[in-house]
């Protein structure tokens, strides 16, 4: 028997389309599939190993637990009563904040998850909810926030219709683009220089994004607000005025000069390695093109000026007129977001962390925070952890210590598909379906691409396993105290049922006064996450208003469109999404300006010249979880420290032979591979590795171990969002 299935691939938010060719039940090949809307035949190497992962024996296909210090396979019967028999013991004794959890990058691609964590979360009822956003993107959610007044509210780059782009920290030819979903980016950034247009790219490395530009900038690790703010001291010299579309959208303005006074292209250029004329060339060109986007990634993101740099991109949007316009910075407008968004501003801090007392942000507290809130003693510390498609052994900073810690919990449980290095600490394990046996939607990445549009993929084999949703609804429902035989439809039923109920009292929803009954029964019989996408889509802006327009979006018209359904170009709509307390843009922020100081310290501080290290991604890995397909492993070995030549000699490291670099928080021992393409006095090592340790299952992914380059980041972190300092660590190199 043969068919063709059609698939969103889930590991990157390129989110391509796939088309999988099965023959007898078995995948046969993987390629890209040339019809799908936004991706067009485009896929990467890892596209495709969603066979392999789906094969792949090591694999967890039923619980485990952990008993004298080993795994063994169990039932789900048994690992439910184990955890809510410990969940019940752990928060009696000591209260729900001694239970932790930490959220990992898949949840973001899983809309049966994004689905299913808020009755999870709530059920918990804990303060210590953590996740990946604070080593990655909450700077970015801070600064949206508080300009825009939702977190949400990411301007993404018009990619397409652009004329200039000034891209700093992002490596899309390696990683496929990140809070700009466009697959196949190095396609589209090629067909920008051949309308005309330019890219410069600002990276401490020349990566191979940086190598296609018109031109790069080696700037040093960390630098990126200082260089930002300049080249908006450089812009505001020339007394520019606000663009009409936005003259009355902004407040603060008028603050801007004396604000970014300090910081001129000549005051930051030994901070940042950029020359003062270089700085002022930019900010000319970035000025005066017809249509400019500036977009900042990782590289400014997991800094110590993380927030800093998040804002001033946008300062620079704004400022040069290219917010919400065409071929400039603009917020897309996914099909599960309602035309109607209440106007709540955005708020920090409700609760604090009880060890440092850092502020809640967007509902967590910085995951740089946990290895404190696990290990010191006192009421509220954290004894039970539960890690959600996440891998915080590797991918948080200071690793040796949150090892440690994790030994010291009471109780630790793990969803995940893989025995790794952090799911080797648990005492349950409980793993998902593989990607091909489950269904895709993006709730996520839909909200940061491009253009609109939207797809929807069926799983492309049956299985009898619970999905993931189940297990979340399941674990919502034995947290909420209906112990381990409670039926997570019942859960789910109730769920939804509210949010109908909510949804028809709102006078301003479109199905507002119906009946909540004929709304549930419209949805049908699916699968629970299906019913409840079913009605996003159904109240959402291009929906059907459960036939008020029955030309509307609906599940089953996506159903109908395997290759995804294109809504066009983004639009212009900052009035829809402004929802500050003024109702305009809050160009000059409090908690951003009050910390301005700090940052022009550090620019009359200098540099003391160490090296500092940065990390990278490789197209062959996702994160810190796909080692174990052989395909994606073979050739030379990826984990090395890039050295520029001269530090090599300066530092006596030879190529090939293993250097030893070590930081405030510890070290490590890494082959050296010596380059040209890195700015002198800076290292790289790449980060998801260090695996083969004692107690994980992966074979393929322990004979290509690497090294974890998080024993080397300190838990530093940006003070204004709380978010990790991963990138600009001060370390020292020599010879192993
Ligand atoms: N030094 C340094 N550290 C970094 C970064 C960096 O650039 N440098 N980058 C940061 C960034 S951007 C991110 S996003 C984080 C990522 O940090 P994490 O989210 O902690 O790490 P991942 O490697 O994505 O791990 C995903 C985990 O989920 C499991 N998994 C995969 N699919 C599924 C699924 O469908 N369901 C379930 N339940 N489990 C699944 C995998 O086996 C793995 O254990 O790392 C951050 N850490
Ligand atoms: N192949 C692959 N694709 C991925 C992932 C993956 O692991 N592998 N992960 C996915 C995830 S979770 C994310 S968040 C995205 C991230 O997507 P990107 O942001 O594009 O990620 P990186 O490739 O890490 O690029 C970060 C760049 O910042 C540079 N950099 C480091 N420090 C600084 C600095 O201080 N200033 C400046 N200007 N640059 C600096 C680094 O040299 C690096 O080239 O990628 C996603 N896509
Ligand atoms: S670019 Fe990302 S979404 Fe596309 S095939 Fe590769 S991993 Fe999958
Ligand atoms: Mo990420």
């Amino acid at each position: 028997m043969e068919r063709t299935a059609f698939r969103t691939c889930p590991l990157c938010e390129a989110s391509c389309g796939l088309e999988i060719e099965i023959v007898d039940q078995r995948v046969k090949r993987i390629r890209g599939d040339r019809s799908h809307v936004m991706s067009a035949g485009f896929i990467c190497p890892k596209g495709s190993s969603l066979k392999q992962l789906y094969e792949d024996p090591d694999r967890l296909r039923t619980p485990v637990i952990k008993e004298d210090g080993h795994h063994r396979p169990a039932s789900w019967e048994e690992a439910y009563a184990l955890i809510a028999d410990r969940w019940g013991q752990i928060t009696d004794q000591y209260g729900r904040d001694a239970a932790a959890v930490y959220l990992g990058n898949p949840n973001a691609h899983q809309f049966e998850n994004s689905l299913a964590l808020r009755p999870l979360i709530k059920a918990m009822a804990t303060k210590n909810v953590f996740s990946a956003s604070s080593v990655d993107q909450l700077p970015k959610h801070v600064s949206a926030g508080l300009m825009f007044g939702h977190p949400l509210s990411i301007p993404v780059p018009d990619l397409d219709r652009t004329a200039y782009l000034l891209m700093l920290g992002a490596n899309p030819y390696e990683s496929n683009g990140s809070l700009c979903t466009a697959p196949d980016f190095p396609s589209r950034l090629e067909r920008l220089q051949e309308r005309g247009g330019k890219f410069v790219v600002v990276d401490p490395r020349r990566t191979k994004t940086a190598s296609k530009a018109d031109r790069w900038i080696a700037i040093n690790p960390g630098a990126d607000a200082a260089f930002l703010l300049a080249i908006a001291n450089a812009i505001l010299e020339e007394r520019p005025a606000l663009a009409d579309h936005l003259r009355h959208r902004v407040d603060g303005f008028d603050a801007l000069p004396d604000l970014m006074a300090p910081f001129t292209p000549e005051a930051t250029a030994a901070f940042t390695g950029v020359d003062a004329a270089v700085t002022r060339g930019v900010a000319n060109e970035l000025a005066n093109a017809e249509r400019a986007a500036v977009y900042g990634r990782i590289g400014t993101h997991t800094v110590a000026f993380g927030t800093t740099a998040s804002w001033a991109v946008d300062v620079l949007n704004v400022i040069t007129g290219n917010l919400d316009r065409a071929g400039g910075a603009m917020f897309p407008y996914p099909s599960h977001i309602g035309s109607q968004r209440a106007r709540r501003p955005f708020v920090m801090g409700r609760w604090h962390g009880r060890v440092s007392g850092r502020p809640e942000i967007i509902g967590e507290l910085p995951v740089a925070s946990l290895i404190e809130e696990m290990v010191t003693p006192g009421e509220g510390q954290v004894r039970m952890l539960l890690t959600l498609a996440g891998n915080p052994a590797l991918t948080t900073p200071n690793s040796a210590a949150f090892e440690e810690a994790l030994e010291g919990l009471d109780f630790m449980v793990s969803v995940d598909v893989y025995l790794n290095e952090t799911s080797r600490h648990a005492d349950v394990v409980l793993p998902p379906p593989s990607a091909l046996e489950r269904s895709h939607y993006d709730l996520a990445f839909t909200g940061f691409s491009v253009r609109d549009y939207a797809d929807y993929s069926p799983p492309v084999f049956e299985t009898e396993a619970a999905s993931e949703f189940e297990i979340l609804v399941k674990l919502a429902a034995i947290f909420s105290g209906f112990g381990p035989e409670a039926d997570p439809d019942l859960l789910a039923a109730g769920a939804l049922t509210s949010a109908i109920q909510a949804e028809v009292q709102r006078g301003d929803s479109p199905i507002s006064g119906r009946d909540p009954t004929e709304i549930l029964e419209a949805l049908g019989d699916r699968p629970w996450p299906e019913r409840n996408l079913d009605f996003l889509l159904r109240i959402g802006n291009r929906g059907d208003h459960f036939g008020a327009l029955p030309d509307g979006l609906t599940l089953e018209k996506l159903e109908g469109n395997p290759h995804g359904i294109d809504f066009g170009p983004l639009q212009p709509r900052l009035d829809q999404v402004l929802a500050t307390g003024s109702g305009r843009i809050e160009l000059t922020p409090e908690p951003i300006i009050s910390d301005l100081p700090r940052l022009a310290q550090a620019v009359a501080q200098g540099r003391n010249g160490g090296a500092m290290l940065v990390g990278r991604r490789q197209l062959r890995s996702a994160n810190s979880w796909t080692h174990n397909v052989e395909v994606l492993m073979k050739g030379r070995e990826r984990c090395t420290l890039e050295v520029h030549p001269d530090d090599a000699e300066r530092w006596g490291l030879v190529h090939g032979e293993k250097a030893l670099v070590a930081s405030a928080a510890g070290k490590v021992e890494v082959p050296v591979e010596i380059t040209a393409d890195i700015r002198p006095g800076v290292v790289s090592i790449p980060y998801g590795w260090g695996h083969g340790r004692l107690g994980s299952a992966m074979k393929v992914a322990a004979a290509y171990a690497g090294v974890n380059v998080n024993f080397l980041s300190d838990g530093s972190i940006d003070p204004i969002s709380g978010n990790a300092v991963l990138n600009g660590i001060p370390v020292t190199v020599g010879p192993a």
